[in-house]
């Protein structure tokens, strides 16, 4: 049985939760990172020495980085959510990179931001806000016309980027309309997988 450490608030633990359930597999997830105070452990260090979440355990096997570990349940058991030839591959992965690289500031900047007055946010974050909107313009620009991000179907670029794409657009932040993004979005939002790893679920037994 897989075991997935990290707590379900969690965008990125949200995208393995997503992955597991499109593919109907069984797995446990267990509470780690933030107020339960238990990824700084020598124990948890010695799966994961970021102490970030999530990370999964696959019998002898740990993976950590979320889009690492989506891309190890599309090899071994959901190659139908990945590409088949090195240019599909390429397609879909360059999304998950993209998100990494190019939203992921952003995204944080905007998502501490949202706890803050505008006079207690800082003006490093304000331009990461301001690159966010950048960076959305283009996931929308290539959105047109598409239901998917790569290969026309539904792909491990879907479960990696809209969790977190789904915030973004979310966040009260100036911008202006995204509407082949925000359709996107909606129509991944509506999926029941989807609705399972973004509700806030209670871990299940280990
Ligand atoms: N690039 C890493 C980022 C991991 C990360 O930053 N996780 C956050 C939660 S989204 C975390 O562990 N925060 C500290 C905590 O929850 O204790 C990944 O995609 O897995």
């Amino acid at each position: 049985m897989y075991r997935l450490l990290g707590r379900q608030t969690s965008g990125n633990v949200q995208k393995v939760i997503f992955m597991f359930e499109e593919l109907g597999t069984p797995y446990t997830r267990e509470d780690y990172g933030r107020q339960f105070e238990n990824t700084q452990t020598a124990e948890y260090k010695a799966l994961n020495p970021t102490s970030k979440v999530p990370t999964l355990v696959d019998g002898k096997t740990v993976i950590w980085e979320s889009n690492t570990i989506l891309r190890y349940l599309a090899a071994s058991i959901g190659q139908h959510l990945h590409g088949t030839t090195p240019a599909e591959k390429t397609d879909i992965e360059r999304w998950m990179d993209f998100l990494l690289a190019a939203v992921n500031p952003g995204y944080l900047a905007a998502f501490k931001n949202a706890k803050l007055k505008p006079e207690e946010q800082t003006a490093e974050s304000k331009e990461l806000v301001k690159d966010l909107v950048v960076q959305l313009k283009i996931v929308d620009g290539h959105l047109a016309g598409k239901d998917f991000l790569a290969l026309g179907k539904f792909t491990i670029a879907e479960i990696a980027c809209a969790p977190i794409l789904k915030r973004c657009i979310d966040f009260k932040i100036d911008r202006p309309a995204l509407p082949d993004l925000e359709r996107w979005s909606a129509a991944i939002a509506a999926r029941p997988a989807f609705k399972v790893a973004t509700s806030a679920a209670p871990a299940k037994a280990a």
